[in-house]
This record gives structure tokens, C-alpha cells and sequence, in this order.
């Protein structure tokens, strides 16, 4: 699934053939694989970036049908700390479908949940801009 627009996906391959000339450009990550990569939103099982992760590279509507990559461990309403490799910001919710408490986390953000979000998000979706 492509997730930047094709003027975002043009302007990088610009700046990549001027900046990076001769340097393999990086490949594209993979959600849902258990390793964060650059351009995803992780949710973590533990505070502190700690334990299974949960990576994000597109808008999940419902956290109730995936588990931790790899594992058996449910995803939805247990995640405790965030790490935001994307250059969007994520928005993350307590209920399905975007809804409940919302929590903006900026591109870059690395943190624990405060109580309203510990072991309560249950959706995500990326936006260029804060809520
Ligand atoms: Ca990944
Ligand atoms: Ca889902």
C-alpha cells in the first residue's frame, strides 16, 4: 500500500538523486513485521520502548484484529509507550474507528502513554498536521 501521495514520492526521488547520488535509496518499511523502521509509528507492549512492538506504516482503524507481530499477544488496548519514526504525526484513540480520548504524537515523539492511553488505544492514523 502506498501511503505518500505521487508529488511527495517524486519530490524525494528528486532529492535523493541529488543528495544521495551513487547510494541505494533505502527500501520502503514494511508494517505489522515487529521492527520499526523509519517512516513508521510504534506502539510498545511495555513502557520505555520496552517489549513487543507494534509498527505501524498506514492508518489502523481497529487494533482488535491484530496481534503483536509475531506473537499471540493481543495489540488492542495494550500498548504503553510510543516511537514515532515517521515525518507524520500519528493520532492515536481509545476506541475503534477513531474514536474515544484522541492523543497527538508529534513526527519524531518518543514517550510513554499517559494514564488515558496506557492499555487503551485501539486505532491510529497519520496526519501532516497536530490535532
Ligand atoms: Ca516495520
Ligand atoms: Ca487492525
Amino acid at each position: 500500500m502506498l501511503k505518500r501521495g505521487i508529488a511527495a514520492a517524486g519530490a524525494v526521488a528528486v532529492a535523493t538523486g541529488i543528495a544521495l547520488a551513487g547510494v541505494a535509496a533505502p527500501a520502503q518499511a514494511t508494517g505489522k513485521n515487529g521492527v520499526l523502521e523509519n517512516g513508521e509509528f510504534g506502539l510498545y507492549y511495555h513502557p520505555d520502548r520496552a517489549g513487543y512492538v507494534f509498527d505501524l506504516f498506514v492508518s489502523d482503524d481497529d487494533f482488535s484484529n491484530d496481534n503483536f507481530p509475531n506473537t499471540s499477544v493481543h495489540a488492542n488496548d495494550n500498548t504503553a509507550s510510543y516511537d514515532n519514526r515517521d515525518s507524520y504525526y500519528w493520532w492515536v484513540y481509545t476506541n475503534a474507528g477513531w474514536g474515544g480520548s484522541v492523543g497527538c504524537l508529534d513526527p519524531g515523539y518518543t514517550g510513554n502513554a499517559s494514564a488515558t492511553f496506557r492499555n487503551k488505544i485501539s486505532s491510529a492514523r497519520f496526519f501532516s498536521y497536530s490535532c
